[in-house]
């Protein structure tokens, strides 16, 4: 995959992409990347790159002309292109994943108010956001995204770790995971974790998925594709009775 991020600030993205993960697979010729300052498609002396809102309003819009051709020199055409704005649609991990497929990847960060329509209109496939929050930096939110995909392209990260982790598998969130000491101040590791005995164990992280999920994210366990042991467990969390307080797990509760 060829990652291009056109930018006015190449140097807020640069320390991700020469950091290891990617440098690796950079390394290894499965991923290509290209930085690109939009200024350097400005013509003018000052390198202007962004002016007023026709019709009122605060804050000022990226000028057409230099981001067009930046798009035109790295084909954007030819590309899927992504433009990475707040209201976009919402980033989620199918959406990664279809990304994760395309040979050539062009994202164009967002500074100021944001964009002229018509370059979106010509040049832009999908308008995408990492969430419900305003971020000052469009680069930060490419940062996020760029993760998000790349990590998925083949050869990038083994398909173990790819497996295990939330939002692929049942759709819970992770059970949590301990290593040594055994005991660490005063606290200890969960009992069945070191019995072991891999059903326990199973089933202890299973129970623990449910919890985590009820306390952070139940609205994930309406489609969640749950094993026939969930729902049984669901019933024994139940009985247990609900708590208000923060997640916390309970030592050895499926023991
Ligand atoms: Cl894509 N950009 C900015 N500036 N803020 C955001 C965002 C993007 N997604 C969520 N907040």
């Amino acid at each position: 995959m060829k990652l291009t991020v056109l930018t006015l600030f190449p140097e807020i993205l640069r320390g991700f992409f020469e950091s290891s993960i990617m440098a690796k697979a950079v390394a290894k010729g499965i991923l290509e990347y290209e930085l690109v300052d939009i200024r350097d498609y400005a013509t003018d002396k000052h390198r202007k790159c962004d002016d007023e809102v026709f019709g009122g309003g605060a804050g000022m819009l990226m000028l057409p002309a230099p981001l067009g051709r930046a798009l035109e020199a790295v084909g954007a055409r030819e590309a899927r292109t992504v433009f990475v704005t707040p209201s976009g649609r919402l980033l989620n991990q199918a959406y990664a994943k279809d990304l994760s497929k395309e040979t050539h990847l062009v994202l164009v960060c967002g500074r100021y108010e944001g964009v002229d329509q018509r370059i979106i209109d010509e040049y832009v496939d999908d308008e995408v956001s990492i969430g419900d929050y305003v971020l000052s930096s469009g680069e930060v939110a490419a940062l996020v995204l760029v993760d998000a995909v790349y990590r998925l392209v083949p050869g990038v990260i083994s398909g173990e770790s790819l497996e295990e982790e939330s939002f692929s598998g049942p759709g819970l969130l992770e059970y949590p995971q301990y290593t040594r000491p055994a005991i660490y101040g005063t606290m200890k590791v969960p009992e069945v974790l070191t019995s072991g005995h891999h059903a326990n164990i199973a089933r202890w992280r299973l129970k623990a998925q449910l919890k985590k999920t009820l306390a952070y994210r139940p609205e994930l366990l309406a489609t969640a594709e749950l094993p026939e042991e969930a729902r049984r467990l669901l019933k024994e969390i139940a009985t247990e009775g609900g708590s208000d307080e923060p997640y916390t797990e309970d030592p050895g509760a499926a023991d």
